[in-house]
């Protein structure tokens, strides 16, 4: 039922990777073992396991008398606040899936989510960032409900009398993350309590958190990588703090470092390079923080090696998906392994396959010789078999014996560890937020002033990547940049998938590529735009 063929859930629940232990239900054994220790820092709040139990419970009972069901979706975007831990142990208590926006998603994806995952509800907050996302979420959810978060709505609900509610299948849907995508919108990513616990506990000893530990989420809460690797729920399971950062810059960052003695943070390698660079001139004592995992984006090897010296910290690499797939380079790995590599798989039981990177539809049979650099299939007691509700999309996805085609180019390491050394998808990782070139594209070509467009990856010294669209305008048509630029924030999207360039050009500045594969075109747009 959660995709996983019976015979390989068997396995995976002998292995004691899957517990048979919901989200709740872990709520309330660690409030059993560290009920006063701190769970969750904010800007004004700090509470206890036991508060945040208590919290979670009545949230539940409120979601419970306020209509939500067992089973049924609601879309959650809130920032780096206390209340996103509450808010989403609230509704795995009450049997509901929270699905996962980030506060940089607009109207349009918002509405996407919704209507993709059908959902009942959506939470979020007022003012944030300068954005209204309590105007935004009514706007979206017409006759669904909104929930925000400081509102007197919002207050009754959290103080709702606490009910007992049954408890959800550990082996179905807890939530639904989103694909940083490479098609034309993201798609759903549904995870269960089981598969997704045993990612957290793994990710949790690998990183070496303990009760003392305390985490800075400084990136936003929702994704996967501050989620659980080893991130929130990772400390939480520890018995560890997490600290909310509202903002992941050098300043916020390192004045929390300071005041609540910070451990261990995770952050995408330009703003691994922001605060490396920062750290030179801080009066701020970050002597507290041991361990930054820097991830979602390729570190190379020259900002690998600041990292330690200059914030006096353990570097570890961690190359992840929301699909599922966790590598980490280990806290005792030789330093070559740790500098050069993005890390090995968590579990011994996440198969790899390098594959032939040529075919897009290379099959786990199709193997590249050892070492050498081919495509990542991957399959295993956390990643997922399939998209939620996208038959289609899955056939291609994943190969028919369930690996799930990442779309990553990597080397194999004798030691098992990965290097990722490019890209065969369709996307573009925007110092580590995904942008799917086909969803830009289609933004473009609503424009009535446009005939087509492709949008690729140029290299950047900071981001890595930014994405450059070349646009043919329609006859007669002369759009400008900036006015393309405006069009596609004013379709209601995050401002990272507004193109950072765009090249309006007479025809496709490439000859021998026929319009009718824009991967092929792509591809040659990518090669230009590199030798630019
Ligand atoms: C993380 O998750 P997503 O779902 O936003 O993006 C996954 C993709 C990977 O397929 C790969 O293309 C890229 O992001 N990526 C990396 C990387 N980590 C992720 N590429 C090169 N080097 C790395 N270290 O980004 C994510 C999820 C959990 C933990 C960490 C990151």
């Amino acid at each position: 039922m959660n995709g996983w063929p019976e015979e390989t859930a068997a396995r995976y629940r002998a292995s004691g990777y899957w517990r048979g232990q919901t989200f709740g239900a872990l709520l309330t054994s660690l409030k059993d073992a560290y009920a006063d220790r701190t769970a969750v820092v904010g800007e004004e709040a700090r509470w206890t396991f036991a508060e945040l139990d208590e919290r979670a419970h009545r949230l539940a009972a409120g979601f419970a008398a306020g209509g939500i069901r067992r089973g049924d979706r609601v879309v959650v975007q809130l920032p780096n606040i206390p209340e996103f831990a509450s808010v989403v142990f609230g509704l795995w208590r009450a049997g509901a899936v929270p699905v996962f926006a980030l506060p940089a998603h607009r109207d349009s994806e918002l509405r996407h989510f919704v209507e993709q995952s059908e959902a009942k509800a959506i939470i979020t907050v007022g003012e944030h960032a300068g954005h209204d996302h309590a105007k935004m979420a009514r706007e979206v959810a017409q006759d669904r409900k909104v929930f925000v978060v400081g509102e007197p709505e919002f207050g009754e609900l959290a103080d709702t009398e606490p009910q007992e509610l049954p408890e959800p299948d550990p082996e179905g849907i807890a939530f639904l993350q989103l694909s940083g995508g490479s098609t034309g919108l993201p798609k759903l990513i549904p995870r269960t309590h089981d598969d997704y616990l045993y990612s957290v506990r793994e990710s949790a000893r690998i990183c070496g958190l303990r009760k003392e530990s305390v985490y800075l989420a400084a990136l936003p809460v929702a994704h996967n990588f501050p989620l659980s690797s080893p991130g929130m729920l990772g400390a939480l399971h520890a018995g560890a703090a997490t600290v909310m950062a509202p903002r992941p810059d050098a300043d916020t960052a390192f004045r929390l470092i300071e005041a609540e003695g910070v451990t261990i943070s995770g952050v995408v390698p330009p703003l691994a390079a922001a605060w490396v660079q920062a750290a030179a001139r801080t009066g701020r004592d970050l002597s507290s923080l041991d361990v930054l995992l820097v991830g979602g984006a390729k570190c190379g090897r020259e900002l690998a090696e600041r990292i330690g010296p200059a914030l006096g910290c353990r570097l570890q690499q961690v190359f992840g998906m929301a699909e599922g797939l966790v590598c980490y380079t280990r806290l005792d790995d030789p330093e070559d392994l740790v500098l050069g590599t993005q890390g090995r798989p968590i579990s011994p039981d996440d198969e790899v396959r390098v594959v032939n990177p040529d075919d897009p539809l290379a099959t786990s049979d199709d193997l590249v010789e050892p070492g050498e650099i081919g495509a990542l299939l991957t399959r295993g007691p956390y990643t997922i078999r399939g998209y939620y509700n996208a038959a289609e999309h899955n056939k291609t996805a994943f190969t028919e014996d369930g690996f799930y085609r990442t779309g990553d180019l990597v080397r194999q390491r004798e030691s098992g560890h990965l290097e990722v050394v490019g890209r065969a998808k369709e996307q573009i990782n925007r110092g580590g937020e995904k942008v799917a070139a086909e969803e830009v594209e289609n933004h473009l070509m609503a424009h009535p002033g446009v005939l087509d467009a492709a949008v690729v990856a140029v290299p950047d010294e900071y981001l890595g990547e930014r994405t450059c669209a070349y646009v043919v305008p329609a006859d007669g048509a002369q759009p400008t940049a900036a006015e393309l630029r405006r069009f596609v924030r004013g379709r209601g999207v995050a401002a990272f998938k507004v193109p950072d360039l765009v090249e309006v050009v007479g025809e496709f500045p490439v000859t021998g590529v026929g319009k009718t594969s824009k991967r092929e075109l792509r591809a040659a747009l990518t090669a230009l735009a590199k030798e630019r």
